[in-house]
């Protein structure tokens, strides 16, 4: 099983599949294909017909798209847990993941994916971070975040620290967004957080899994 990904640091789509085929056992070989450099669409192109990263080869198929392969995996593992056991917490985790798989363009592209305080952002941008997204369309997408992880936490949330309880693949979808508002330090508090938002987030940084990503990025 290979799992084609971005470079770790930016492709926040990569992040997603990874985290969900670990948690349910699996440990895909990882090719990483540069998403820049001459020449780097068209060696994408050669390994993936959508031209994007993601993709999971398996059993002779491509599967691409990190909601596709997260889904195959739960279809694949009934018995992992992916998602919610509860009917109604897993129709709300459907809901949000695929809020997000779909959503939040604007912070995904006026902020893009840093790894931690310190990452390669830093080398490529010089000295200073990069600035924070500040627009009222961010601002929207990060109000929307706070809502949903309260309104999740506090209906769901009893049995453990994620946002259903127990993890489930809609962390894997938030983790990506937990880095960028820790790399660029974004105030959830000034976004009608109450603490809870920002207690969800430093749980999803600190799974062992994405110190693990991390760490093989090279990311300190
Ligand atoms: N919906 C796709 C989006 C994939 C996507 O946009 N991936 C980016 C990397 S993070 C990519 O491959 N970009 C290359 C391009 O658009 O040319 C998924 O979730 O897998």
């Amino acid at each position: 099983m290979r799992l084609i990904i971005g470079n770790m640091i930016f492709s926040t789509w990569s992040l997603r599949p990874w985290l969900v085929l670990r948690k349910a056992g699996l440990d895909p070989e990882l090719v990483e294909v540069p998403l820049y450099g001459e020449g780097w669409k068209a060696r994408l192109l050669e390994l993936s017909p959508t031209g994007k990263v993601p993709l999971l080869e398996v059993d002779g198929q491509l599967i691409p798209d990190s909601l596709a392969i997260s889904l195959w995996c739960a279809d694949r593992h009934p018995d992992k847990g992916l998602w919610p056991a509860d009917p109604a917490a897993r129709a709300q985790a459907f809901a949000v993941t695929c809020e997000m798989h779909s959503g939040f363009t604007a912070l995904r592209t006026e902020g893009s994916m840093g790894m931690d305080a310190h990452s390669v952002l830093h080398t490529m941008f010089g000295p200073d971070r990069a600035p924070p997204p500040s627009s009222p369309s961010v601002a929207a997408d990060v109000r929307r975040l706070v809502e949903i992880f309260r309104e999740q936490r506090a209906r769901f949330g009893a049995s453990g620290p994620y946002l259903f309880g127990d993890w489930s693949i809609a962390d894997a979808f938030f983790t990506p967004v937990a880095t960028r508002i820790r790399h660029y330090q974004i105030d959830l508090a000034a976004h009608g957080d109450d603490g809870t938002a920002a207690a969800y987030c430093a749980t999803l940084l600190a799974d062992p899994l994405v110190q693990a990503w991390k760490a093989r990025a090279g990311v300190i």
